[in-house]
């Protein structure tokens, strides 16, 4: 590992600027071999909220614009709204900056090819924000798939449901806006799912999808004004994986009194899993011969990160996921390495979102490989 701490760059300080700065304080606590990083810069546009910002995050200092910085830094983190992931994290490429940047990757698909092909050109590491890859309990899934438990898979099935939007007077913000975030339910939360669907099964080739605004236009955040809703509440898909497996996706932000609900199951020839991120230090496993599932609990310190935390049983929760996204994706900057998921893997999971919209607009199933951008 590197002995210079790496600078890091951090784009954003709301809800994932908060989950990925507590996962760099965690990281020299609980994991020894993480490279040493120093909490440089953080970037936004309201400098007094900035600057609050900084000091509860403890960064040294801030940038109004993140040009001045992306390419003073080793690393750049962009958190921002989807509508800034291309231009600042291509800059920050360019300047041979590795960059980490949430989910989805960018609100079309041609912004997303445009942002890999520049991190293949600039031959640094780029990674992508699917945090619910490092769920132990998703690995321990992933373990038992590769080494055949299963056999061979037949059924995918995977739901992300969320209420925040049931209200329709809930405010509208930049989520509800077809230009700054691309998609709604499908790109927010289907973006995750497609993700664990590719990470556990394989390639989706071919989708029939549809979605659904259910409330039109939303009160501004003051209340003073309404504006419209250009993206889905809600979407649902069938998707046929390469090879003989078939699956159902869907998400939704108006699922009463569902809050964080991400579930998926898989059955194969010889097995079952059950994942649900409400209960996400277990997994429910059917084995060959048995009559039902068994709950395995994923925290032993065998399991994947898990002797970094507490003894067996002591469970852990959704920021740790963070922390483990973290540990692997600047261990592979410190080493020079690839990480994956990789800005190539942002752009399949869009390939597949994308083919959901062509689907519903054209009401036909449609060719993943066909895609728009
Ligand atoms: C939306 O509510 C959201 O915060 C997503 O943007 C995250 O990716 C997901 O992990 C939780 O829900």
């Amino acid at each position: 590992m590197t002995e210079t701490p790496l600078d890091i760059g951090v784009l954003g300080y709301e809800f994932m600027g908060k989950a990925h700065a507590n996962a760099f304080a965690r990281l020299p606590m609980f994991f020894e071999d993480a490279p040493a990083i120093n909490r440089d810069v953080l970037v936004g546009r309201d400098a007094a909220a900035l600057s609050a910002a900084a000091d509860r995050l403890d960064f040294a200092r801030t940038a109004t614009d993140w040009r001045d910085v992306v390419g003073e830094v080793d690393v750049f983190y962009n958190l921002g709204p989807n509508h800034v992931h291309a231009a600042p994290s291509i800059a920050a490429l360019e300047a041979g900056t590795a960059v980490l940047c949430e989910k989805p990757l960018a609100p079309t698909l041609s912004d997303a090819h445009r942002m890999a092909q520049a991190a293949t050109d600039a031959g640094v590491t780029a990674g992508i924000g699917f945090n619910y890859r490092y769920v132990p309990a998703i690995q321990y899934a992933k373990r038992l798939l590769d080494d055949g438990v299963l056999g061979d898979v037949r059924h995918f099935r995977g739901r992300y449901l969320q209420d925040w939007l049931a209200d329709p007077e809930a405010p509208w913000s930049w989520r509800n806006d077809a230009e700054m975030a691309g998609s709604g339910a499908l790109g927010d939360l289907g973006a995750h799912t497609v993700d664990l669907a590719r990470y556990l099964v394989g390639e989706i080739t071919a989708v029939s999808g549809q979605l659904r605004t259910f409330v039109d236009e939303r009160p501004t955040e003051d209340g003073s004004d309404r504006r419209q809703v250009t993206v889905d509440d809600a979407y649902s898909a069938q998707v046929a994986f390469e090879g003989e497996a078939m699956g159902t996706l869907e998400a939704t932000r108006v699922g009463t009194g569902h809050k964080n609900d991400h579930t998926i199951e898989i059955q194969g020839t010889d097995g079952s899993i059950r994942f649900s991120l409400e209960r996400l230090n277990e997994l429910a496993v059917l084995r060959e011969g048995n009559r039902g599932y068994e709950t395995v609990l994923v925290t032993e310190p065998e399991d994947p990160y898990l002797d970094h935390w507490w003894p067996p049983g002591h469970v852990i929760g959704w920021e740790h996921t963070f922390v483990h996204e973290n540990y692997e994706f600047l261990s592979a900057v410190a080493n020079g390495d690839d990480y994956v998921p990789s800005f190539d893997d942002g752009v399949a999971v869009q390939q597949v979102l994308d083919a959901i919209e062509r689907s519903d607009d054209r009401r036909e199933w449609v060719s993943v490989s066909d895609a728009s951008g």
